[in-house]
This record gives structure tokens, C-alpha cells and sequence, in this order.
């Protein structure tokens, strides 16, 4: 790590499972290339597109460098440049006397992970919230239904070591776009595959890790329970479970099994759209090839009955045993595995040093729109927004833009770039990237810690997360000891939980080797003897909370809605982005400027190849490219998102058509139950 070195170390922060160790080429203190470390044992020596790309980012033009005043309307993007000095009394002098007049739940920090660093992420961030009193946000919106799923059934949120997948004989990949989300996970599954392997995927929208799978189901949006059962009512009637697992580390098997008799396969293909003998085969194989493995992202819990979709997908491994086999089991987050204390990172007792006494309100932040346009009691007054851009990638997006455009709103936005939200920014202060200041990376994909120091400058006045919440907090008079803590002092706060996983791993170790294997016994079998962290310690199948319900916009009694909107919208992510992170390039703009859709759905429509379509509903509408796609089923619209909602025309991108529905388990975010209708753009406006 020596900075004067020509290859620096740092860690990409994107919001992946990656959590890439990447080398830095640096020549006269300027950047020249960033590589995949080849010694990482999940990075293995290669980067996605973007991260191999993120020099243009790192020296983009342009990059916010300076603190910003607005001096236009809000949305419109007009500002000046004013000091340091002058922007923290102003944010100051306004949180002070919003807190004085409507009381410190008045304010609303609005962050996710633009980072996934915990000191730029939340840390100084936190503490400074807390003390203030400020109302707690509920970050819902991207993982919240399947993590409390996970902690009703398993209790550990964490499971199959990637590096366990080569030795795996079947692997599924369930809402989970490998290829495009997770690239790094790939060569595992190329690994088993040569081994002899099969790879299947579950997903309604063909995509390129569907296009290179063995077979692609491609069920019908947000019926994964069904199918879950329908396998289920296989497995155990033909008494392809394992008895012995089942009865020492599993509650609820009884209920279980007289839910899944209620789905036999026709039943199942029925509701999924797939057909019986499929999901036979399925089960079958399921059980009997083994090892296998489930990863499931995040995609199934994006609707309305998700919660109960990955209980029903986790009961899987749990009824045929497959935990007891390297290879076997289910993965969908590692992040449960870094156990570091949040207590001292984040400070939650400091809500009693506020004006406030107690603990603040919850606010969800899937519902951001309502937050700012119809709480009371107090009314939020001034918002916060870092490592996040909300005006591009909160569900129902009117709602959201109604209440940014609130001139009595104080909003202030640290941003790395000009986003559609700092556009209604009062006040914008420049952040510096991942590669210019320290931080402590768990991951959400593999086992490793990393600490990352800066391997660059930060250019023009940019600061970190970190020291700008620390500024903030002396100028708003804040005398507790953790706001002069330094980074050093807060990643040795952060591994000092004393919890077993992290024996022996402390700030020199870490800053002496690039990367750090949590202490989790080799190889790593979670649940090989049970050991869930459940109440009764066992996996708890929870079948009365498993019945399967159709989507809420698609069931009975919504007959009407469904004819007017009859297609279903999933805006899964862009293999060429990262949500909104990188909306400003070209390439990435067009990437998510298209509509998929089946030629059959198209003709009824008379949309061709690359005519402008408004997709619409209730609750608003967007204009993008249409895209005609044999391979994709029909009834399905897939739009690769985020992208900028300035760049789409009317200002407005899909999640002006999301909404802010939660889901069935956590508050989260329904994105992908979501109904439409296409039609084409009578005038001939393109953007390309
Ligand atoms: N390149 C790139 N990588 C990313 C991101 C990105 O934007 N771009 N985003 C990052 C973030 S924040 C996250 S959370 C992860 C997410 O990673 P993933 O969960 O893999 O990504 P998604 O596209 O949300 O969903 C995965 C798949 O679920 C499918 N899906 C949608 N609805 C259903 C359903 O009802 N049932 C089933 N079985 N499948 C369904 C979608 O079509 C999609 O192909 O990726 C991270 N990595
Ligand atoms: N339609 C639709 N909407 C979605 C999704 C979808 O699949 N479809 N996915 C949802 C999901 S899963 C997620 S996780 C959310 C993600 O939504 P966000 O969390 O908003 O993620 P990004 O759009 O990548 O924006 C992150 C921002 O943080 C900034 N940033 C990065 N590092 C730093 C830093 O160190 N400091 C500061 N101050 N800023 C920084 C970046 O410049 C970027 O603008 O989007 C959700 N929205
Ligand atoms: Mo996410």
C-alpha cells in the first residue's frame, strides 16, 4: 500500500455482491488503469465493464467540485458556487432552526448504497442523526422483504460460500441475473458446468444469464411461491426430503406438507404459467442431483408477495438437506456473516443526548413521496440526501417530484455528480469517490473484509462522507468524543464486536493484507447441523404465511385494472449500469432508454422495432424506445433500469409507473409488480 507506489490497492464500493479488491495504476499521481486483483479469490483478476470504466467517472468533467447554492427553481438545476465556510452555517443555521420550530423529527436523512463502505456509509452519518434527534429512515428499498424472510425462517441472513459453487451438480439461479449483477459469481458456475453441473434459471424475462442457462423457466411475474410449492408437493410426496434433517432442524413440517399437498403440479403450472411435467422434473432433479445449489437475488422479493416467495425458495435446501453438503444450499446475502459493531459505529443511544429523549420515527423510505407531501406531525421540513438519488430511483416518482419541488423544503444533496435529485437541492456539497478516501468493506457476495485507503486525490474542495458529517456535527455544536473520532478510530470501533467471526482480525492485520477471510471454519457448512438463529432454533417453515396470493394489481376483484393495464412491467437492473449511478454516460443512457417487448404485444399495438412507446398507469407514465423481442414471453414488459428521469422525455422515467406499495414482509419495495400499458408515441421525437 505504498503511496508512492505505481499500483495502489482499493476496493470497489458499487452496490454489488462483488466487492471487487482492485489495483489502481498510477503514474505522476494520476490514474492511468484499474485491473481486477488477480490474487482475490473472488475477483480472481477481472472487473465488470463499468468499474473498468470508472476512470471516465473518476475524471468526468462533470464531477461536482465545489459547494453549490441553488439560485434557480428547484428541478431546474441553476446554482452558484459558495465556500465551505458559508454552506455548513447555512445547513447549520436552517437544521438549528427547523429543529427549534417543528422539533428534530422535522428532518429526514434519506441515504442508501451509493457506497457500500461502512465509514462513508454509516457511521459519522448515523451518529449525526442521532444526536440530532433527526426521524430514522427505514432502509426498504432494496432487500427488505427478502431479509426479513430469511430472519423469520433461518435467522443468519448469510449462506452458500460462492467458492462452494464449482463443486456444486445442479445450480438454480432464482431472480438472480448472474451475468449482468453478480459477473463474478460466473466462472464458479463455468467451473461447475465443465464439472458436469446443470444451470437452470427462473426468471419471467429472458436474460442473458436465461439465454446461456440449460433450461430457462420463465414463469410468470411474482408466482415463485407457487412454483416453490409445487415442488414442494413433489419432494414430498414422492419422500424425496431428507426425513432425518426435516425432523432434528426444522419446525413445522406437518403444516408444511398439508400446504404443499394443496399444490399438485397442475395446480402450480396453472398459476405459474410453466407446465406440470417442468415442474416435476424440476423437483426431481432438485432433489436428487446433488449438490445443489439456489442463488437467489434480490429480483423475487421486488413484489408484492416476496416475503413469502423466499421463505417458500429457503424452505427448499432446508427440506431436502441440501445444507449438509459443500455445494449445497441457498445464497442470497453473505452481508449477515461481518458481524462489526454497528452499536459503536452508528451510535443509536445518542437519540437520548437529542432534544428529542427517545427514539425518532420510523420513516419508510419506499414511501418517500407520501413522507414529504402528507406526514405530519411534525411535516419533514429538511431533507439530507447522500449516496442515494431518489428523484431517479424511489417508486412512484410523481409523488417523490411533488414534494422535492416543496419551496418550503430545505433539502441539501452530497453528491459525486448533478443528479436528477441534486437538481432540487438547495444546497449540493461534492463527495469524493471510493478511490479517494479510506473505508472498510464488508460484502454481500463473498467472505472477505477489506480496508481501503485513498489511492487518490480528491479533486477540487470534494470530502468524504465521513468528514463532512463530522464538520457538520462541531458546527451544529455537538461536543461527544465519536464526532472527533478518527477513521483509524472507527474501523477498530467497527471489528471490536468480540464476535467469533472476526477473531484476531484488527486494523493491522487488515492493513496489512488486501484482504481478510472471516474466521467461519472450513469449509464454511452454515446450517450443516442446523443451528438456525430462530427462536426454536430450528428453520421454521412458517407454511401459514405461505398461501400463495397473486400479485395485488392482478387479483380477483382487480379485473378491471388488469384490462386496462395488461402488461406487466419489470424494470430489472442494466447490465451496463449500477440503478443510477452511471446515468450520465452515453452508453449507459441508451442501455436504459429501451422497452422489451414480444412481437405479439407490440403488433396488437402497432409498435415497431425503435418507435417511441409511452408506457403508462395510474400513476404516471414515461416514454422510452421500444425494443422487439421474440425471446422474451409475452405479457411482459422489461425495461433495464435506472435511467436519469432529465435524459427521458417529459422528465419522468419508470418509476413514474412503481409503486410505493409495500411488500408483504419488511416494508420493502414492490418494483416489480408493477402493470402497464404500452402505446406508441404518435410524433416522431427520438432521442436516438
Ligand atoms: N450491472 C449491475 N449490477 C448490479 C446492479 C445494477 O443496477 N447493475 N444493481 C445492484 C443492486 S442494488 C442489486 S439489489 C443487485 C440485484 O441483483 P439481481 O437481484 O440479480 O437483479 P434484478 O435485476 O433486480 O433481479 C434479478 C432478476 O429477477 C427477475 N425477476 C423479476 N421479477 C421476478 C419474479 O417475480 N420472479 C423471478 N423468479 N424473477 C423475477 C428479473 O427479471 C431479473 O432478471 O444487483 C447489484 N448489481
Ligand atoms: N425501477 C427500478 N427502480 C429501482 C430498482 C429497480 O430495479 N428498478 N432498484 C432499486 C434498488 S435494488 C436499489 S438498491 C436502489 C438504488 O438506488 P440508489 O441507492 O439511489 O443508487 P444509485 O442510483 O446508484 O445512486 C447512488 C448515488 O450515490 C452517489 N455516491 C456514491 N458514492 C458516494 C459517496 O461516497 N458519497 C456520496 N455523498 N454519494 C455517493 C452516486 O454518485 C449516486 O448518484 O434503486 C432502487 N430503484
Ligand atoms: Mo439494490
Amino acid at each position: 500500500m505504498s503511496a508512492g507506489g505505481r499500483i495502489r490497492r482499493s476496493v470497489c464500493a458499487l452496490d454489488c455482491p462483488d466487492a471487487c479488491a482492485i489495483l489502481v495504476h498510477v503514474d505522476g499521481g494520476r490514474a492511468t488503469k484499474l485491473r481486477g486483483d488477480p490474487a482475490h479469490p473472488v475477483t480472481r483478476g477481472f472487473l465488470c465493464a463499468k468499474v473498468t470504466r470508472y476512470l471516465e467517472r473518476e475524471y468526468s468533467p462533470d464531477r461536482l467540485l465545489y459547494p453549490l447554492l441553488r439560485t434557480g427553481i428547484k428541478g431546474e438545476g441553476r446554482f452558484r458556487r459558495i465556500s465551505w465556510e458559508a454552506a455548513l452555517d447555512l445547513i447549520a443555521e436552517r437544521l438549528a432552526e427547523i429543529s427549534r420550530s417543528y422539533g428534530p423529527e422535522a428532518i429526514l436523512p434519506y441515504s442508501y448504497a451509493g457506497t457500500m463502505g461502512v465509514l462513508n456509509g454509516s457511521s459519522m452519518d448515523r451518529r449525526f442523526f442521532h444526536r440530532l434527534g433527526a426521524s430514522r429512515l427505514d432502509r426498504t428499498i432494496c432487500a427488505a422483504a427478502g431479509s426479513a424472510a430469511l430472519t423469520a425462517s433461518q435467522g443468519y441472513r448469510y449462506g452458500t460460500d460462492p467458492e462452494q459453487f464449482p463443486r456444486a451438480r445442479l445450480i438454480l439461479a432464482w431472480g438472480a441475473n448472474i451475468l449482468a449483477t453478480n459477473v463474478h459469481l460466473w466462472p464458479f458456475i463455468v467451473e461447475a458446468r465443465r464439472r458436469g453441473a446443470r444451470f437452470y434459471v427462473i426468471d419471467p424475462v429472458r436474460t442473458r444469464t436465461a439465454e446461456l442457462a440449460d433450461k430457462h423457466l420463465a414463469l410468470q411475474p411474482g408466482t415463485d411461491l407457487a412454483l416453490a410449492l409445487g415442488m414442494m408437493h413433489v419432494i414430498i410426496g414422492e419422500g424425496l426430503y431428507d426425513a432425518e434433517y426435516v425432523a432434528h432442524h426444522c419446525l413445522g413440517f406437518e403444516e408444511l406438507a398439508e400446504l404443499a399437498r394443496a399444490y399438485p403440479p397442475e395446480r402450480a403450472a396453472s398459476l405459474t404459467g410453466l407446465e406440470p411435467a417442468e415442474i416435476v422434473e424440476l423437483a426431481r432433479e432438485y432433489a436428487t442431483r446433488r449438490p445443489a445449489a439456489i442463488r437467489l437475488n434480490y429480483g423475487v422479493q421486488r413484489t408484492d408477495f416476496g416475503g413469502a416467495a423466499v421463505r417458500a425458495i429457503a424452505a427448499l435446501p432446508a427440506l431436502t438437506g441440501a445444507w449438509r453438503e459443500p455445494g449445497g444450499g441457498l445464497l442470497l446475502s453473505t452481508s449477515h456473516a461481518f458481524p462489526l459493531n454497528r452499536q459503536a459505529l452508528e451510535r443509536p443511544d445518542l437519540e437520548l443526548a437529542s432534544p428529542l429523549k427517545r427514539p425518532a420515527r420510523l420513516v419508510n423510505m419506499c414511501e418517500l413521496g407520501k413522507a414529504l407531501t402528507s406526514l405530519d406531525n411534525p411535516p419533514i421540513k429538511a431533507l439530507v440526501v447522500y449516496n442515494s438519488n431518489p428523484a431517479a430511483v424511489a417508486p412512484n416518482q410523481n409523488l417523490v417530484l411533488e414534494g422535492l419541488r416543496r419551496p418550503d423544503l430545505f433539502t441539501v444533496v452530497i453528491e459525486q455528480f448533478q443528479t436528477d435529485t441534486a437538481d432540487y437541492a438547495d444546497v449540493v456539497l461534492p463527495a469524493t469517490t471510493f478511490l479517494e478516501h479510506t473505508d472498510l468493506y464488508y460484502s454481500w457476495g463473498h467472505y472477505y473484509l477489506q480496508l481501503a485507503r485513498p489511492a487518490l486525490e480528491a479533486p477540487g474542495e470534494a470530502k468524504s462522507n465521513f468528514e463532512i458529517f463530522r464538520l457538520l456535527a462541531r458546527r451544529m455544536g455537538f461536543t461527544e468524543p465519536c464526532f472527533e473520532e478518527s477513521e483509524e478510530d472507527t474501523i477498530r470501533a467497527a471489528l471490536s464486536s468480540g464476535h467469533p467471526f472476526l477473531e484476531g482480525i484488527t486494523f493491522e492485520l487488515l492493513s496489512r493484507e488486501p484482504w481478510v477471510r472471516l474466521r467461519l471454519g472450513e469449509p464454511f457448512l452454515p446450517f450443516a447441523a442446523g443451528g438456525f438463529a430462530t427462536p426454536s432454533g430450528k428453520f421454521e417453515f412458517g407454511a401459514s404465511a405461505l398461501d400463495f396470493r397473486p400479485p395485488i394489481e392482478s387479483r380477483q376483484g382487480e379485473e378491471a385494472l388488469r384490462r386496462r393495464y395488461p402488461l406487466e412491467l419489470i424494470s430489472l437492473k442494466s447490465a451496463e449500469g449500477l440503478n443510477s449511478s452511471f446515468g450520465h454516460w452515453p452508453e449507459v443512457d441508451r442501455a436504459t432508454s429501451v422497452a422489451r417487448l414480444n412481437p405479439q404485444d407490440a403488433a396488437a399495438r402497432s409498435v415497431r422495432d425503435g418507435d417511441p412507446v409511452r408506457l403508462f398507469n395510474d400513476r404516471g407514465s414515461c416514454v422510452l424506445t421500444a425494443s422487439i423481442d421474440a425471446n422474451l414471453q409475452p405479457g411482459v414488459v422489461a425495461v433495464p433500469s435506472v435511467r436519469w428521469a432529465r435524459s427521458c422525455r417529459g422528465g419522468r422515467n419508470v418509476n413514474a409507473l412503481t409503486s410505493d406499495r409495500l411488500s408483504d414482509l419488511g416494508g420493502g419495495a414492490v418494483f416489480y409488480s408493477c402493470l402497464v400499458e404500452v402505446t406508441r408515441c404518435d410524433d416522431s421525437y427520438s432521442p436516438y
